[in-house]
């Protein structure tokens, strides 16, 4: 099994370059964001509780994206490896992601973090917000609600990792395409 996780603050590309990633090295895909918007568009109690939480730019609760990351990991338990898109967030989601994989005999093989500056992150999202109708990337305030949340409780996860020497860093801006590159290469 291979397990990636694509790592950065929002905005950084990580989803956009996931779709590359999967296509190319046939891992699935686990995006926490995804399935979070997916249960607010089946307007779920669990939808619901972390609709009004996403709207303010904060992290959803630790146990409800564990999980729901362990349901889908158990609905995709014939995968050859998964790419963990936007999660872990805390630490403490990287012990539980940690620990579901020791299960599997399996652990985390890289991170890749995707280097971003805060000015090109923000005219992305506000540029995003025009078409996507997501209520978290429509107002600045939000936004920078988000970039905070990321330093404060998501660059520890980096440490998490670099400890493991699972870690590595490329720049995330340029073109789609030159990232992907990067990206190929570090993955050997
Ligand atoms: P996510 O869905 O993970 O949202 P994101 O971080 O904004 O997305 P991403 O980083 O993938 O976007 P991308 O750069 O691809 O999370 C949303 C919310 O859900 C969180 O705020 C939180 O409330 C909650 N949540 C999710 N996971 C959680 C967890 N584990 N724990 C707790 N809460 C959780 O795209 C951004 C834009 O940039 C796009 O418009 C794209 O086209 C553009 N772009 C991408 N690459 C570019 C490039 N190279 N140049 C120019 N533009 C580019």
């Amino acid at each position: 099994m291979f397990n990636l996780i694509l790592f950065g603050p929002p905005g950084s590309g990580k989803g956009t370059q996931s779709e590359k990633i999967i296509e190319r090295f046939g891992l699935k895909h686990l995006s926490t964001g995804d399935l979070l918007r997916s249960e607010i568009a089946n307007a779920t109690p669990l939808g619901m509780q972390a609709k009004e939480i996403m709207d303010k730019g904060q992290l959803v609760p630790d146990a409800v994206v564990v999980g729901m990351i362990r349901s889908a990991m158990e609905r995709h338990a014939d995968a050859k490896g998964f790419l963990f898109d936007g999660f872990p967030r805390t630490v403490a989601q990287a012990e539980a992601l940690d620990a579901l994989l020791a299960e599997k005999g399996a652990s985390i093989n890289l991170m890749i973090a995707l280097i971003v500056s805060d000015e090109e992150l923000i005219k992305r999202l506000l540029q995003r917000g025009l078409t996507s109708g997501r209520s978290d990337d429509s107002n600045e305030t939000v936004i920078r609600a988000r970039i905070e949340e990321y330093q404060n409780k998501t660059t520890a996860v980096a440490g998490h990792y670099r400890a493991l020497n699972r870690y590595t860093s490329i720049p995330g801006e340029g073109s789609i395409e030159d990232i992907f590159e990067r990206i190929c290469e570090v993955m050997g």
